[in-house]
Order: C-alpha cells, then structure tokens, then sequence
C-alpha cells in the first residue's frame, strides 16, 4: 500500500523533470541618432527543445535614457507600467516576439533589458529570475557569457 502510494508521487514528478526547455531570449534594437525620435526595441523568447514551456513571464525595464511610447502586438499581455510580459505558453521550436517603441530622451543610459524570471519546466542551461548579468563582467548588451534568458540592447550613444 504504501509502495504503490510512493510511486504515484514519484512518477509525475519524474516525468515533469524530463520536459526539458530551453528558452533563450534577445533584445535586438532598430536604433535612432536623433534626440526624442522613437527607437524599436524587439524581445524574442525562443523554446529550443522538444517541450513547450509554460508559466513564462518576462521582466522588461527601460534605463532613464529611454521613454516608452507603445508597445505591439497589443493584443499581447504586456503591462508598460510594470514592464511584466506574462506570455504563457510557448510552443516546441517557437518564439513569441514583443516591439517596444521608446523615445530616445538622453545619451547616456538608453538602454532596453529583458529577462525571464518565471518558467514551469526545467532548462538546462538557464534559470528564471536570477539577473542578466550572470557571469559577473558588468556587461549586459549581447554578453554570450551570460545565460540565454537575458539580454539588453541599447540605443546609442552617437557621436
Ligand atoms: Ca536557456
Ligand atoms: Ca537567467
Ligand atoms: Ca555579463
């Protein structure tokens, strides 16, 4: 009885280990040189592996150098006032794609970051929520070595 009991915790506790996911996300921007003109931010979370992942939710923040104007898809479940992008679900071999529209407001400090801080499955080479800059060098925009679930792209500076 309570081999049987033991088993039947276990099994779905095995199995939901095995739905491996690999989630990446990038931040790549259409970039203006010209003060208060708009900049396109682009956020792509992409699943790599065999899975879908589900239960993610994205953290999108502006630097001071950086107004937000609109976002689109605005069908999307983006909230601008808290910068919390809650997806769902991404499907096997998917991405789910957010543009961001920000005016470009100072030189220094235009900079966009995102990064996925909750997800139900297990990745093998990233973990939610624990910052971008997990190699430690200070440096956020494109680092390959930081994990795969965070980027920032930056507007700038121009001469
Ligand atoms: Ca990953
Ligand atoms: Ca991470
Ligand atoms: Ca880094």
């Amino acid at each position: 009885m309570k081999k049987i009991k033991l088993l039947s915790l276990l099994v779905p506790l095995l199995c939901g280990m095995l739905q491996a996911q690999d989630l990446e996300l990038g931040v790549h921007v259409l970039p203006t040189s010209v003060l208060g003109d708009p900049a396109m931010f682009n956020i792509t979370v992409r699943n790599m592996d065999e899975e879908p992942a589900n239960g993610v939710e994205v953290q999108v923040t502006l630097d001071k150098g950086l107004k937000f104007s609109s976002f689109t898809p605005n069908k999307l479940d983006f909230n601008p006032e808290t910068g919390l992008w809650k997806i769902g679900t991404v499907e096997r071999h998917r991405a789910a794609v957010l543009t961001i529209i920000a005016n470009y407001v100072t030189k220094d400090d235009a900079i966009l970051m995102a990064e996925i801080i909750a997800s139900n499955g297990i990745d093998p080479d990233s973990t939610p929520g624990n910052g971008i800059d997990t190699n430690g060098n200070g440096k956020i925009v494109s680092d390959k070595g930081d994990e795969d679930d965070g980027d920032a792209a930056q507007n700038g500076p121009f001469n």
